[in-house]
Parts: C-alpha cells; sequence; structure tokens
C-alpha cells in the first residue's frame, strides 16, 4: 500500500473510532479504484445517463476511495431479532450518515494539505424522490474499488458483512487499485442455497428478479415516522440481517 493509502486508512479508522463508545462498528474495509476505470464509463449504460462520471465530479480526478462501515454484532442481532425494525439499527443509520460525512470532510481537509484536491456526496438523501437514484451510487463505486460482489437483496456483500454502510471520495491523486473480490458472497448466487433476504422482506418487495424500490421507500417511511425522536431515519434493512450480514 502507497503511503497515502495508508493515511487515508488511518484518518477513516480514527474518525470510526471515536465512535466506538457503543460497540457499533467493525473494521472498517477501504477500496481504491482507478477514476479512469472502464466500469466507471459502463455504469452510464448499466444504471442510466443521470449517473455521473468521477471526472464530472472532479476534472482532476485519478483515484476513487470507498469504504465502508460494518455495523457490529450487536446491531445486526438487534435488526434480525426484533419484529419491526430495530431501535438500534434506526440509530446506527443516523449516527453512520453523521460519521461518513465527518470522515469526508477530515479526509478533504488532511488531504489538501498534502495538495491533493477532494469532493464527495453524501451518504444518502441526494436521490430523486420520484425515481429512487442517486447521480452519484456510492455501491457501485465501492464495487469498481474491489470492495464486494451483488447480492440477491441488491446490497454489494463485502468479505465481512453487507450490513453497514459505505462513502465514497473522488480524489486527484493517484493510488494503485484494489483488484476485485475472488469470490462470490452472496450464497444464492454462489449455490442457490439462500432465500433469506426475499423470505425476511416484510412488504415482499424483493424477488429473485427485482426490487419494488417504491414498495421498499413506502415502508422505510412508514418506519422513520415510529422513532421521531432520532432524526429522519427512514430505514428497515430486514434484507440485510441474513448470513451474509456477519460473514467475516
Ligand atoms: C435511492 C436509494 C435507495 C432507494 C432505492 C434502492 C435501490 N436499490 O435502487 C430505496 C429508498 C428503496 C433504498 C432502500 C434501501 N437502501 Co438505499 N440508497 C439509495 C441511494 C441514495 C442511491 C441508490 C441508487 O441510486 N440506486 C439506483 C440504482 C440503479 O443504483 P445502485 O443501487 O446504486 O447500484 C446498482 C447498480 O450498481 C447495479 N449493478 C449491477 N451489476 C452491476 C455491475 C457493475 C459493474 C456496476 C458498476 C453496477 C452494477 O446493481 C446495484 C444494485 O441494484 C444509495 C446511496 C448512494 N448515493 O449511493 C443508498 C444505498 C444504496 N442504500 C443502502 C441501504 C443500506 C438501504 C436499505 C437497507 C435501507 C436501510 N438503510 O435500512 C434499503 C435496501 C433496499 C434494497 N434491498 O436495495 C446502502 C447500501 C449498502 C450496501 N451494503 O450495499 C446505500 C449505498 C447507502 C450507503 N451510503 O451505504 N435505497
Ligand atoms: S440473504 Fe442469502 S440470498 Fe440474500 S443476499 Fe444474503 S446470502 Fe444472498
Ligand atoms: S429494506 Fe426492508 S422493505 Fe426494503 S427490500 Fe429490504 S427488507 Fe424489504
Amino acid at each position: 500500500m502507497s503511503s497515502l493509502a495508508d493515511k487515508i486508512s488511518i484518518i477513516i479508522n480514527r474518525e470510526l473510532n471515536k465512535e466506538q463508545n457503543i460497540n457499533q462498528y467493525r473494521k472498517p474495509l477501504v477500496g481504491f479504484a482507478s477514476a479512469h476505470d472502464p466500469l466507471f464509463a459502463k455504469m452510464k449504460e448499466l444504471i442510466g445517463p443521470h449517473i455521473l462520471h468521477p471526472t464530472e465530479l472532479l476534472p482532476q480526478a485519478k483515484t476513487v476511495v470507498a469504504f465502508f462501515l460494518p455495523y457490529s454484532k450487536y446491531i445486526v442481532q438487534a435488526n434480525r431479532n426484533s419484529t419491526g425494525v430495530a431501535k438500534e439499527w434506526a440509530k446506527a443509520y443516523v449516527k453512520t450518515n453523521k460519521l461518513i460525512e465527518t470522515i469526508c470532510l477530515e479526509l478533504t481537509e488532511e488531504l489538501r494539505q498534502q495538495h491533493v484536491i477532494a469532493t464527495f456526496q453524501k451518504a444518502t438523501h441526494n436521490f430523486n424522490k420520484q425515481d429512487l437514484t442517486a447521480p452519484w451510487s456510492h455501491r457501485s463505486a465501492a464495487y469498481v474499488a474491489g470492495l464486494g460482489t451483488f447480492g440477491l437483496n441488491r446490497m454489494l456483500i463485502t468479505p465481512s458483512v453487507c450490513a453497514g454502510r459505505f462513502g465514497s471520495i473522488i480524489i486527484s491523486a493517484e493510488i494503485e487499485p484494489t483488484p476485485p473480490p475472488k469470490e462470490e458472497y452472496c450464497l444464492y448466487f454462489k449455490s442457490r442455497k439462500c432465500r433469506f433476504c426475499i423470505n425476511n422482506c416484510p412488504v415482499g418487495a424483493l424477488t429473485e428478479n427485482s426490487l419494488d424500490k417504491q414498495k421498499c421507500y413506502v415502508h422505510l417511511l412508514a418506519t422513520a415516522k415510529k422513532f421521531p425522536k432520532l432524526g429522519f431515519c427512514d430505514v428497515c434493512g430486514k434484507c440485510t440481517v441474513g448470513p451474509c450480514a456477519l460473514m467475516g
């Protein structure tokens, strides 16, 4: 790993450790992609023309840094065992969105001191409420940065878990890309042996071939109303607490 890659990982770990007072996270994962990886251009075909290329956000872009903050066993089990969405899961969502922003702001500032320019997009709530798409996809960026494989639940599953949240930041310095994973992490795609996510969706939004995004979103908004004191927490995640939630 180059020294800049090390520095980035140290900052992410440092900021996460400041928040570790309630045992909320496991070890973060960090991956690097070339901003000129052909997959970024291909995303306009795969996802849609609204998806921005890294150079549309930062003309000098050389690297996309993606990171994953995996929830602890405690948070996953709370949401696995509760009838509705667990309060712990809702709290973790609000807190992690803020933490991702803090990490990106810290990275931007500390990289600036090394004459590296950086830019980033919020962890969420930057999407079009009608078609439920965002101009920048963190999980697609993380996929290109070698952090995981897509599961039947539509989540990006990393070597350790899929329960957690992604952030990404585009920078003007070059860092060697992370190689893609050598294996498939979703048990359905691996051996057809799991359908936990489909069976555990409370509103039947997930099938083998599709996700009814609007159905899911209506349910997330209903959950937000249940925890008015936590801040806006449009969450559920019942499809992300199966066997792929706690692998590492
Ligand atoms: C809009 C949005 C939603 C919408 C629509 C979801 C959807 N599947 O499209 C709604 C409100 C329904 C939603 C729900 C949830 N969301 Co949401 N959401 C987003 C948001 C803001 C934008 C996603 C987007 O633009 N979707 C449009 C689609 C077309 O693109 P995409 O989903 O990013 O990626 C797809 C493609 O990349 C494609 N793909 C397939 N093959 C390939 C191959 C290549 C080479 C590439 C590049 C891509 C690709 O598959 C991906 C999955 O369908 C992102 C944050 C962000 N800005 O990235 C979070 C995000 C995707 N959500 C997240 C989460 C956790 C959830 C929930 C679990 C809610 C919760 N927190 O409790 C549910 C899960 C629903 C589900 N099973 O997908 C996480 C995902 C974490 C992970 N492990 O992957 C994200 C990344 C937020 C974050 N910062 O971590 N979400
Ligand atoms: S719950 Fe099972 S089928 Fe669904 S994404 Fe995880 S491993 Fe794949
Ligand atoms: S987040 Fe909840 S409602 Fe949405 S697909 Fe997953 S389990 Fe279903």
